[in-house]
């Protein structure tokens, strides 16, 4: 009896310890986000807004003793631009509510220097308080940019300087409800107004702020805030290393606590980081943050705005996209129109999760054989359950199997980072006529990796991971056919006469003639560079297959090829950009004398000219040296010259697009631009193409 009970009790023990390895979840595998972290990271995508001072002066940033009395929008409604930032799927706003000129948008008890003594609303508005209650019915969340650097205060550089921040920000996380975020902006000193000082002053960035206690107080009075400073103490969330729209494709949430976060730290993370500090895309959706008419027609294509939004929120990042305001006080129509047509984009690409349609779905290990950890979790629209293997399983695979061929171009994963972020390498097989195809491949997955690939059709998709720091902990998938942005296409050719082809969307197929005729599904598929000699006809679109529509067609003549060009006289290695077809490298003279500046081209044979070509680097934001004014001189010796054409480049700066000039017909082995004038005022002269047109 007493050994049947004996045997009976460890029976017992047996199985409930089975039954607890089968439950067990993996443990937190490194470094896991907080609360905060999480909700915030769960958010996405959120605007930013500059406004101030620098709206009425034309300036990216004030020098603090701008007049005051020059704020005074007369249509802002900041229900408006919410409502606006709603409809563009936006889930929150962070408001520049100081940028380094000092100014404040809301009536601060300890500065002269904000909205309360401009002409708006004769002193009594407080825009923080307008955006902070529209975020309320709005059902947005709210939060500030409060710039450490200010160019207005007589005292910035010195202790009591600090206590004046912390006062403000009392202010700023006391009075206006919960606030999501708080930006920290990295510039930090130099040329101000500084009260009348009008002199540079410059900070020890590290130690001035003192930012261990002023985390502390942000901490105490707002427990569910989010910090971001890209200055050299650690907060919650980190900047890119960027403000173009993207972050590393490998994108780490990691960073250590403590020593120096150079560039790629900033853009991909740290592998083995010990401490969460995950990245937000900041960017504009103009060139530059504050308003500035002449960025009227350089707003963001919807087709680079969906770039945006794969190279951030695609790559395990969050999206802060950032609205100028007008001097009236609203935002451009075409920057409303152009974000909301873009969300209307993202909802119609991850319509429909293909792979929860899925006849099957399996995976090479699950976790204690058990179906809590099942495959099946990664497609159960649940963000709390996941597929797990075992304990130091690091590679495994998950295959779905569709009911007949399915058509996809997106493949969408997430880890459950609440576990810790694990996955370093994974691959993406499509079955194709009875063989599998790798279609994509990635590194980092992290809270949402997304991949955009030509569409296939495919019986059975498999999701390979080959490599990760610990066992998997997947919580989502999907495959998505996202509807191709049909736009021509961009045709280009090299140096060496090699024609490229490129699409704005990733989905879409390419067909191209070299003929004249026009291109059709049916014409030849683009799959690389083209290989061409001299005159050639180049005309292409991009199809979809799903919806079997064609974009417009794209034509491109090239008349003769660069090939045997030299530009005379330059050492510089990056020189050939200005002759390397892409329109987006470009070459500066590196060390610029004085206007007027030369550039001399051997284009090695005698040809018939009649006219040339320039198009200037296309950044207005960063000094471009882009040339108003020139001379172009044609030569058969490289000793005589003969001017054959002057003038201006009328409105380049406003619309930085090929510049051609025409002249009669001239023979011609050498060529010179001459730039007599710049855009910016300086001896900066850059070139991102130079070509010419002949009979
Ligand atoms: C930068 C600032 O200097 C810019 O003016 C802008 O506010 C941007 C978001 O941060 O560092």
């Amino acid at each position: 009896m007493k050994k049947l009970f004996v045997m009976g009790a460890l029976l017992l023990s047996m199985v409930s310890s089975a039954c607890f390895a089968n439950t067990a979840p993996p443990k937190p595998f490194g470094p896991t986000p907080n609360e905060n972290q999480m909700a915030w990271q769960e958010m996405e995508y959120y605007a930013f807004v500059h406004f101030g001072l620098n709206t009425y002066t034309d300036q990216p940033w004030g020098y603090g003793n701008e007049d005051i009395n020059l704020f005074n929008p007369t249509e802002l409604d900041a229900r408006k631009w919410v409502r606006i930032m709603k409809d563009a799927g936006m889930k929150g706003v962070i408001l520049t509510v100081k940028h380094h000129s000092g100014f404040a948008l809301w009536p601060s008890k300890y500065t002269e220097y904000s909205v309360k003594n401009s002409p708006w609303k004769n002193g009594k508005g407080d825009l923080v308080r307008e955006v902070s209650d529209a975020c309320k019915e709005y059902g947005l969340k709210f939060g500030v940019y409060l710039s450490p650097w200010d160019r207005n205060r007589a005292d910035y550089g010195t202790p009591e300087y600090i206590t004046y921040f912390r006062n403000q920000l009392t202010e700023l996380l006391t009075n206006y409800g919960p606030i999501f975020e708080v930006w920290f902006d990295g510039a930090h000193g130099g040329g101000g107004y500084y009260g009348g000082a009008n002199e540079s002053r410059m900070i020890d960035r590290a130690t001035y702020y003192d930012w261990q206690n002023t985390y502390k107080l942000v901490r105490k009075l707002q427990p569910n805030i989010v910090i971001w400073n890209d200055g050299g103490v650690r907060a919650d969330l980190r900047w890119v290393g960027t403000e173009g729209g993207w972050v590393g494709e490998t994108n780490w949430s990691l960073l250590n606590a403590k020593g120096d976060v150079p560039w790629n730290m900033l853009h991909f993370g740290v592998e083995n980081g010990d401490s969460w500090v995950p990245a937000e895309v900041n960017t504009s959706i103009r060139p530059e943050w504050f308003y500035h008419p002449s960025e009227d027609d350089r707003v963001k294509t919807v087709s680079q705005l969906m770039d945006t939004y794969y190279n951030s929120i695609g790559r395990n990042a969050t999206l802060l996209l950032n609205f100028p305001i007008m001097p009236n006080g609203q935002i451009h129509k075409t920057d409303e129109k152009n974000v909301i047509e873009m969300a209307r984009v993202v909802k119609d690409s991850f319509a429909v999760n293909l792979a929860e349609k899925a006849k099957k779905i399996e995976a090479t290990n699950v976790r204690s054989n058990n179906n809590l950890f099942g495959a099946a979790n990664t497609v159960d629209g649940n963000k709390e359950t996941y597929w797990a293997t075992d304990d130091n399983q690091t590679t495994a695979s998950l295959t779905i199997e569709f009911k007949k061929p399915t058509t996809f171009n997106r493949f969408l994963v997430q880890e459950y980072i609440r576990l810790g972020q694990r996955v370093k390498a994974f691959t993406l097989e499509a079955f194709v006529d009875n063989t599998w195809q790798e279609i994509a491949q990635g590194t980092t997955i992290g809270y949402k990796r997304i991949l955009r690939f030509p569409s296939v059709s495919a019986t059975k998709v498999r999701f390979n991971v080959t490599d990760s720091k610990s066992s998997l902990v997947i919580s989502n998938i999907g495959l998505y056919d996202a509807p191709a942005l049909l736009n021509a296409p961009q045709i280009l050719r090299s140096q060496n006469g090699e024609v490229t082809i490129k699409s704005s969307d990733v989905g879409p197929y390419i067909y191209y003639t070299l003929d004249g005729s026009k291109p059709t599904p049916k014409s030849k598929k683009y799959t690389g560079p083209i290989p061409t000699d001299e005159k050639v006809e180049v005309r292409a679109i991009t199809h979809d297959v799903s919806s079997k529509k064609s974009s417009p067609v794209a034509v491109e003549h090239f008349v003769i090829s660069r090939k045997n060009w030299k530009i005379s006289g330059e050492k510089d290695e990056k020189v050939s950009y200005v002759l390397d077809g892409n329109p987006s490298t470009h070459w500066y003279h590196p060390d610029p004398k004085k206007l007027p500046i030369d550039l001399v081209i051997d284009m090695g044979e005698t040809l018939n000219l009649t006219g040339f070509k320039y198009l200037p680097h296309d950044d207005t934001m960063w000094n471009p040296g882009l040339i108003t004014h020139y001379e172009f001189y044609v030569s058969l010796d490289n000793v005589e010259w003969k001017l054959v054409s002057q003038g201006e480049f009328s409105n380049i700066k406003n619309n930085p697009v090929t510049q051609v000039k025409s002249f009669d017909s001239e023979k011609a082995r050498y060529i010179k631009l001459r730039a007599l004038q710049n855009t910016s005022g300086n001896n900066r002269v850059g070139y991102a193409e130079i070509d010419v047109v002949t009979m």
